[in-house]
């Protein structure tokens, strides 16, 4: 069972600006992870690396992988927004697979959080195995990666927020935008 996500940038811009102002730090993966972004890592066979080869450009993208077994991968950075009206974006490969009794899910989130750093909703682009207990709510959803080639997601967080009714926009002050693969199921 692994679940993979490698990651080949990741931006989240001020659309309102002439130019756009990038607020992902090291969102291309061209530095090393740490400081901008943190690394999290539950349970065993999990890896996070940065590589050129992970897809055909010469630059660098990220691999966050969670193998057999509970627990989970998470590369995380956490964002102040200026305001809801931000475009996030990102091009990445999901993929997942478990045994019979497991589930697995990858993807990125977007946690919505107030200036506590409470988490109010989140928006993941992700592939599940079938097993996968979650389901969409008031304050999640669940946008699903159509197959695990390579391919650019992206939305516009108030456009988005329409999704989570239980969230209240005007509370939103930081994002956190996490890569992550995740395993449950006691395999
Ligand atoms: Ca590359």
């Amino acid at each position: 069972m692994v679940r993979r996500v490698p990651l080949l940038f990741l931006m989240l811009v001020v659309p309102s600006y002439v130019l756009a102002i990038e607020l992902v730090s090291n969102g291309g993966f061209e530095n090393d992870l740490p400081p901008a972004w943190q690394v999290e890592s539950v349970g065993a066979a999990t890896n996070f690396s940065r590589s050129t080869g992970y897809d055909g450009d010469p630059d660098y993208e990220v691999l966050v992988e969670k193998g057999a077994g509970n627990g989970l991968a998470k590369l995380s950075q956490t964002i102040v927004i200026p305001a809801t009206d931000v475009d996030f974006s990102v091009n990445a490969q999901v993929q997942v697979s478990a045994t019979e009794g497991p589930w697995a899910a990858a993807g990125v989130a977007v946690n919505y959080e107030d200036h506590f750093g409470n988490v109010l909703g989140t928006t993941m682009i992700l592939r599940t195995t079938s097993a996968c207990p979650w389901v969409d709510s008031d304050t999640f959803h669940m946008i699903l990666a159509p197959d695990e080639s390579w391919n650019s997601y992206g939305f516009n967080l108030g456009s988005e927020l329409a999704n989570l009714a239980g969230v209240d926009p005007l509370a939103i002050r930081q994002v956190r935008i996490s890569l992550f693969g995740e395993v449950g199921g006691d395999c």
